[in-house]
């Protein structure tokens, strides 16, 4: 679990280094504040379920041997003999669920054994994949502060837990990947079809029912029933949901047709006399115009009311969820023109599922883990890069702790004043602080 070059670096640090201390921080992207979500899992999946073996030792030395031709043998097999095969290294982080500004430290790691000095840094490539469920969570706490400023304006903001649902299992590069990006979503939101997620945060964060969702088409069980039956593929639905709520995806055919003639006329009244609401997915075309063009079509013939704030909205038998093509740029432009046109927010959900989990890289948020403090021959000194060529990418120097002030988190030498909010949660093999979810949902709240 780290890169090639790494198992050749033991031989590269100074004679006599006896601690590499390394930090993680993101060094400012496309946002403010970073999310911190998703090292428990990591932690708990791949470094304290494991130790080292003496199979495992062999098995790498057979590996690298024909890779790179280089491998640390003694220095595993010093773990294995005196640290009965635990990783001997600290792991200093905030607690998860924190909301912390972008250039401060997020988490901390350095060796507890001077003769395993070279082991920080082999950490870092497990270590920064934290970087994903960050970036996650991070975007998709975003699109919630869209969405209640819209909610805020126009509509109900207390319905805010499920205005994003999460379609991103098919659009993301593995299962794995489904199941920590849905979980980092769950973190702000409660609608999701990704149960990879929803097992991910019941498993390594005691979550209990994280996520929920509806009956909802999809294209195959409407155009089954054929091109000149979509009304009684429709309708069908509606009877054999009978009650609550229930998504039917319109556009099989022509979606204005379907909301001005099937929805609004032939099966208007079976709509309105229902206990529940009947939620209309467009899924192509524009999305900006085709939502207007949706409620226009929706209105014609259901009407609309206008709500306390003076927004036009649909009955309540009656919305609409938009999940094709939908980012974090495309869901506000879609708010905006509903806004524009007198549309409550409340007329509308979103599904999001590559814009959610995959859109997205370490750059979005440039996370990077440095070095920045190495003890040699007893002496503790500064380590840093400082790159002519990108000031951007200047990194931190010292051993560092993340203090609170009036101005909220501030990164500082471990020397200062001030309490560390960073909690130790890893050390020798063993996790020392687990989170829950609900305490992450705590923190991260707007
Ligand atoms: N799900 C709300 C519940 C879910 C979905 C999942 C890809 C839903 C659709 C819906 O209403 O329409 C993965 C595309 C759609």
């Amino acid at each position: 679990m780290t890169d090639s070059y790494k198992v050749s670096h033991w031989k590269q640090y100074p004679p006599g280094t006896e601690t590499v201390y390394s930090n993680f921080e993101s060094r400012g992207g496309k946002w403010n504040d970073i999310v911190f979500f998703g090292l428990q899992y990591l932690l708990e999946k791949y470094l304290e379920s494991w130790r080292v073996t003496q199979p495992n030792i062999l098995e790498a030395a057979d590996l690298l041997k024909n890779h790179i031709g280089h491998f640390n043998s003694e220095g595993w097999y010093h773990i294995l003999d005196k640290h009965n095969g635990h990783l001997p290294v600290s792991i200093k982080a905030v607690p998860e669920g924190t909301v912390v500004p972008v250039h401060n430290v997020l988490m901390t790691i350095e060796n507890t054994d001077p003769k395993c000095y070279w082991l920080t840094n082999y950490l870092e490539t497990l270590l920064v994949q934290t970087w994903y469920p960050c970036t996650v969570a991070t975007q998709s706490r975003e699109m919630k502060k869209i969405l209640l400023d819209y909610l805020n304006i126009t509509g109900t903001p207390a319905d805010i837990d499920f205005k994003l649902h999460d379609f991103g299992f098919r659009g993301v590069s593995s299962v794995e990947s489904a199941g920590i990006g849905g979980a980092a979503h769950l973190v702000n939101f409660k609608g999701t079809d990704t149960l990879a997620g929803i097992v991910l945060a019941e498993k390594y964060y005691a979550a209990n029912m994280p996520g929920f969702s509806i009956p909802a088409a999809e294209h195959s069980t409407i155009t089954s029933w054929g091109r000149d039956k979509e009304v009684d593929a429709f309708r069908n639905m509606l009877d054999q949901y009978p009650k609550g709520l229930v998504a039917v995806v319109s556009d099989s055919y022509n979606i204005y047709n379907a909301c001005r003639n099937l929805w609004g006329i032939e099966l208007k009244d079976k709509v309105i006399s229902r206990d529940g609401t009947v939620v209309v997915r467009p899924d192509s075309g524009d999305p900006i115009t085709t939502v207007i063009h949706v409620l226009d079509a929706l209105g014609e013939n259901f009407g609309t009311v206008k709500n306390k704030k003076g927004y036009k909205v649909l009955p309540s038998q009656l919305r609409i969820i938009q999940g094709d093509g939908i980012d974090i740029v495309m869901m506000q432009r879609i708010l905006d023109n509903m806004y524009m046109r007198g549309y409550s927010a409340d007329n509308i959900a979103f599904g999001s599922g590559g814009g959610l989990l995959q859109k997205l890289d370490r750059d979005t948020c440039k996370f990077a883990f440095k070095c920045s403090s190495v003890t040699v021959n007893g002496e503790e000194r500064d380590v840093w890069k400082d790159p002519i060529t990108d000031s951007g990418k200047k990194s931190k120097r010292g051993k560092l702790k993340l203090i609170k002030t009036e101005d909220g988190f501030k990164t500082v030498r471990n020397t200062e004043q001030g309490d560390d909010n960073l909690v130790e949660v890893f050390r020798d093999g063993k996790i020392l602080v687990r989170h829950t979810f609900d305490e992450i949902r705590e923190r991260a709240k707007i």
